[in-house]
């Protein structure tokens, strides 16, 4: 079972979720694109269901499969939100944003009575902090930004390199919503609260990847078949 075959595992047993007429957030990464896909295609079958996406590329690629779409101010209460994450840990707190979108998956996340994390198997963690931290920042202030997020790691317990996410030119990755990613390479964060709560004193933090107490259940596959962490 390779990742990707694990990852559309994972993706069809979080379908089986999906009742007719439910309003779901969809997440953003090659792991939530195979359940949007396996959606769509039910959708095509005849599968009532209105969705709000966490991204522009979620939101092209369910308009591909004529997926029928709301926005969050139009939809404010969400029945179910499946999304992947970067890492997970035995308490289900997520690191998530490696691909940017950790501030809407947030914001759809917590909008929604349950959100299930579809991931392979290879993002299960003891402890979190292996996987760069995203953190989502103003363009205002970035150098003193990202002194105070060093600053609060530091008291946190750990240590290491803030980095401007770049794109592929070289340019400063911009999110959908027009601000800078810093990626924190932490590499093992002892206490995920706690950086969490220092994280959101910062003035110029818009919004990190830590999900606490966000993840109602973790769908993991992998080369012994499907997991299924929480509830
Ligand atoms: O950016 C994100 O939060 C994605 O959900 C990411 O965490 C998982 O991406 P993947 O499914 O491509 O591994």
């Amino acid at each position: 079972l390779n990742p990707d075959d694990a990852k559309r595992l994972a993706a069809a047993r979080a379908l089986d979720l999906v009742t007719p007429g439910m309003r779901l957030g969809l997440g953003t990464g090659t792991t939530a694109a195979h359940f949007v896909e396996l959606l769509g295609l039910r959708v095509a079958q005849g599968l009532q269901v209105i969705c709000v996406p966490t991204s522009e590329r979620t939101r092209t690629q369910a308009q591909l499969f004529s997926i029928p779409l709301s926005t969050i101010e139009a939809t404010p209460e969400l029945d179910l939100t499946v999304d992947g994450a970067d890492e997970f840990d035995p308490q289900l707190r997520l690191i998530k944003g490696g691909g940017g979108a950790h501030l809407r998956e947030k914001i759809v996340a917590m909008a929604s009575r349950r959100m299930v994390v579809i991931t392979d198997s290879s993002k299960a963690v003891v402890t979190l902090g292996k996987f760069p931290l995203p953190v989502e920042v103003n363009v205002f202030g970035l150098e003193v930004t990202r002194r105070m997020i060093l600053a609060a790691a530091k008291a946190s317990g750990c240590d290491g390199e803030i980095r401007l996410r770049k794109t592929p030119s070289g340019h400063p990755f911009v999110s959908d919503n027009g601000h800078f990613i810093v990626d924190c390479f932490l590499g093992s964060i002892p206490d995920p609260n706690q950086l969490a709560a220092r994280l959101v004193a910062i003035p110029g933090v818009v919004e990190h990847g830590l999900f606490i107490g966000i993840a109602k259940a973790v769908i993991s596959a992998g080369p012994d078949g499907v997991e299924i962490f929480g509830e």
